[in-house]
């Protein structure tokens, strides 16, 4: 395929309640969709940086010039045999900048499928067909409002409850739910490295409530402390921003530095890295889930394809599009008894509905690639 235009659409998107972490707080889902035009089909992505480089190093106006400066113009020049299994070894000369590289790669590859009306979970070879849904919650004003929060997520069917946690907001927490709603509530937390290692009796004392997980304890780059801290705690430690690729998760299995590694396709630069991850996992005894950045249904149907390989064996970050939005840019997403089914249309299996898409729009770059350049 040969690429012929690109357009961004730039979108603002009220959330249906300010999602707090230890990073910042988030009143609006602000990103930009990819639409790539190739000889063949046209294809979505969504970029899943957040405005401020808070998560991650990556941001939403870096990702769009790194896309649109030095990533689009060398999948241009690579002419018209480009397919989206060449994208990974050509942006290789570019360092970083994986959220950049996943939502080229991920447009790219929903055109190549469009055009061969193979659909995303097939072409990646995942089996289940209905991902078990978890929830994120964020950081509360208080416990009665934490408590009633996850009431309702418990009501809905959601069959995991991951709550954020930061210094200050973590066994207080985490103590409530757990006496409210019980042993039998798979609760889970997440620091996005709101710790560091001298704070190793903070989370220890985490060990008492059967936790499924500790999510990003520590700084992403501080592998080594995830190791030591893994011999201190009985909680199993779950990395997020550590893991950029698979030889991230390689490094940190064989450092013992986590247990279980969230995969989110954007952090690790796409879908075909984001399996090898799921490979080596696989390889090694790691289960795997799939985390999310509070995508619109662009990105979540992406995510869902993913999350249907083999060894996605634990709830993931993949809730039903009311929990984000009031009104969803593609089809909403539902759960179905704890689950939400994963697209089985051709590519990524949904288009964003134009006169939604036009409502939240707030900017549009078109770049054509057919002009002399
Ligand atoms: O650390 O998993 C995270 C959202 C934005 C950025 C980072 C994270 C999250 C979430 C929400 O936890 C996951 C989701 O429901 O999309
Ligand atoms: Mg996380």
């Amino acid at each position: 395929m040969k690429i012929e235009a690109a357009e961004l659409h730039h979108l603002q998107i009220p959330l249906v309640g300010a999602f707090r972490t230890s990073f910042g707080t988030a009143n609006f889902k602000d990103t930009f969709l990819l639409r790539l035009i190739t000889t063949e089909a046209e294809g979505w992505a969504e970029c899943a940086a957040d405005p401020e480089p808070y998560y991650s190093s990556e941001f939403l106006a870096g990702a769009e010039i790194v896309l649109t400066e030095h990533l689009l113009p060398r999948l241009v020049e690579f002419g018209p045999d480009l397919g989206a299994s060449d994208v990974h070894s050509t942006l290789e000369s570019i360092t970083g900048h994986q959220m950049a590289k996943h939502v080229a790669e991920t447009a790219l590859l929903d055109a190549e499928l469009r055009a061969h009306n193979v659909s995303l979970r097939r072409h990646l070879g995942g089996q289940r067909t209905q991902i078990p849904a978890g929830v994120s919650v964020g950081i509360m004003d208080s416990i009665p409002e934490l408590l009633d929060r996850v009431e309702e997520y418990v009501a809905e069917g959601y069959v995991r409850i991951k709550l954020k946690i930061e210094p200050g907001w973590d066994i207080e927490a985490v103590r409530a739910v757990r006496e409210k709603f019980g042993d039998e509530l798979t609760l889970q937390v997440d620091a996005n490295a709101a710790y560091r290692l001298s704070d190793v009796s903070a989370l220890a004392a985490l060990d008492d409530f059967d936790l499924l997980l500790i999510e990003q304890p520590l700084p992403e780059d501080d592998v080594r402390g995830h190791a030591e801290l893994a011999r201190r705690v009985r909680t199993p430690i779950c990395l997020d921003e550590s893991i950029r690729s698979a030889r991230d998760a390689a490094t940190a299995i064989a450092l013992r530095a986590c247990d279980v590694i969230n995969i989110k396709p954007a952090r690790v630069g796409g879908y075909y890295e984001a399996r090898r991850i799921h490979d080596v996992c696989a390889a090694h005894g790691i289960p795997v889930w799939c985390g999310g950045m509070l995508e619109t249904g662009v990105g979540r149907a992406a995510n869902l394809a993913l999350a249907s390989l083999p060894n996605f064996v634990l709830p993931g970050d993949v809730s039903a599009s009311r929990r984000y939005f009031d009104q969803d840019i593609t089809e909403p997403f539902e759960l179905e008894q704890g689950t939400v089914r994963v697209p089985e249309g051709p590519g990524i299996g949904v288009v964003p509905i134009p006169e939604v898409l036009a409502q939240f729009t707030t900017r549009t770059t078109y770049l054509d690639f057919n002009k002399s350049r």
